[in-house]
């Protein structure tokens, strides 16, 4: 028994477990995987080797790993309605790389995507990302507006000339027009990838349209919106195949040998039952209510003032420009963490503050829909969010660099012993109480 043998970890992981109960887990890419897909990632799968494929494995004894890897990829074609998948991947940044190292030369090809100032994610071929430094990479932006301009998008992609277009963000809060990305993406000649990490369980549940007619690739990861273990997928379309039927020998081999050895295979059966569960009626619900939380949630917030950056959620998630409330994204994160609601700081559409300072926070509804909160609690939650935030404008960090990191320390240590966050914290340790965790 852990408790017994290494009683450090156990009180450690208990400490998380409580953290986890007792807090709003509002991170709009974290949730809550049920009892039973942690049963399956906490089993003897982790002590085997198997790499290679089902039925072509380089080492022996993979009789049922085979079996289990089948199950998963049938569900997961099942599922998002495509002919391939790949279930190897470890997790999101090697999921983008394989697709790249299987369609681009290295230092040749070209990825085009959101900059990560603007909501797109490392791996969609920023500079700081071996996906930007392996390869060549353009990034577009938002308009100002929050939302796409696809006559500029398009302009930056007939000048660049992509292979690949990359489409599916990390903080956009609006629905994803995956038809007009792949017009652009024909009219250049470039492959669509479509990464729907954030919206996976959204499409799944029928609640934002799916990217398989347009795109394709489409990637994703397993642990967000889909509510399974940390993994990803890796899937080519109809539409991909036609383009090119060795799509899946390339994304195979670009996994292994080209970037992993072994997969996970604890963590393969745990996706096996995520797909399974994202296939039930109650996943659909799940999902339809999601959306219907971060409305919710996002109409109440501009009731108070809050300045949503596209002006709502169509999502699970909303973002927030805290320039008018003048609090800054880190100091905002900060007392929203003391009093118990956990977001992320967020760099808004033209940050005029670095990343570490960015002006926003981002939050959003999966997880605490996991809870069986719905548009009741929200209303709630949007008035501690506000009585936070209106606490925290007396905390003011500085634009200029110069002893501001010294000034934030000055700032977290007051806001650790603020009266008014502690005690919102204790009312949302009795709030949470009534929502169970998995
Ligand atoms: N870290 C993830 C997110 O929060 O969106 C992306 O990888």
């Amino acid at each position: 028994m852990l408790k017994t043998k290494d009683p450090t970890v156990y009180k450690l992981i208990k400490e998380e477990e409580k953290r986890q109960r007792e807090v709003l887990e509002m991170i709009p890419s974290e949730n809550y995987a049920s009892k039973e897909i942690l049963e399956a990632l906490g089993t003897v799968l982790n002590n085997k080797y198997s790499e290679g494929y089902p039925k072509k494995r380089y080492y022996q004894g993979n009789k049922v790993v085979d079996e289990i890897e089948i199950l998963a990829e049938e569900r997961a074609k099942k599922l998002f309605k495509v002919p391939y998948v790949n279930v190897q991947a470890l997790s999101g940044s090697v999921m983008n790389l394989a697709v790249y190292t299987a369609l681009l030369e290295p230092l040749k090809g070209k990825i085009m995507g959101l900059s990560l100032a603007f909501g797109g994610h490392l791996t969609h071929g920023q500079p700081q990302s071996a996906t930007g430094k392996f390869f060549k990479s353009c990034l577009y932006a938002l308009g100002k507006d929050g939302k796409f301009d696809f006559d500029e998008i398009e302009q930056l992609a007939l000048k660049e000339k992509p292979d690949i277009i990359v489409c599916g963000f990390t903080a956009y809060p609006g629905i994803i027009d995956f038809k007009r990305f792949a017009d652009i993406a024909e009219k250049t000649g470039a492959y669509l990838l479509a990464d729907v990490s954030h919206i996976a369980g959204l499409i799944v549940a029928g609640v934002h349209p799916s990217p398989v007619p347009y795109a394709d690739i489409v990637t994703t990861t397993t642990h967000k919106t889909l509510r399974g273990p940390r993994g990803a997928l890796i899937m080519v379309t109809d539409k991909g195949l036609r383009k090119d039927p060795e799509l899946p020998k390339k994304i195979d081999s670009a996994i292994i040998p080209g970037l992993q050895g072994g997969p996970h295979d604890n963590q393969t059966a745990a996706i096996a039952v995520c797909l399974k569960e994202a296939s039930t009626p109650g996943f659909k619900r799940y999902g339809v209510q999601i959306v219907k939380n971060s409305k919710e949630l996002a109409g109440e917030l501009t009731k108070y003032g809050f300045k949503l950056i596209g002006g709502g959620s169509d999502n699970h998630l909303i973002l927030i420009d805290l320039t008018n409330k003048r609090v800054n994204g880190a100091v905002a994160a900060f007392a929203l963490e003391v009093a118990g609601i956990v977001v992320n700081k967020n760099a808004v559409p033209y940050d005029k503050m670095p990343p570490f300072y960015p002006s926003g926070i981002r939050l959003g509804t999966p997880a605490i829909t996991t809870r069986g909160m719905k548009e009741e609690e929200m209303v709630k939650i949007a008035g501690w969010i506000n009585d936070v935030i209106s606490e925290a404008s007396s905390y003011r960090l500085p634009e200029d660099k110069v002893g501001r990191k010294e000034m934030f320390k000055g700032i977290k240590s007051s806001l650790q012993k603020n009266k008014k966050l502690l005690a919102i914290a204790k009312e949302i340790k009795i709030f949470t109480a009534r929502y169970p965790v998995p």
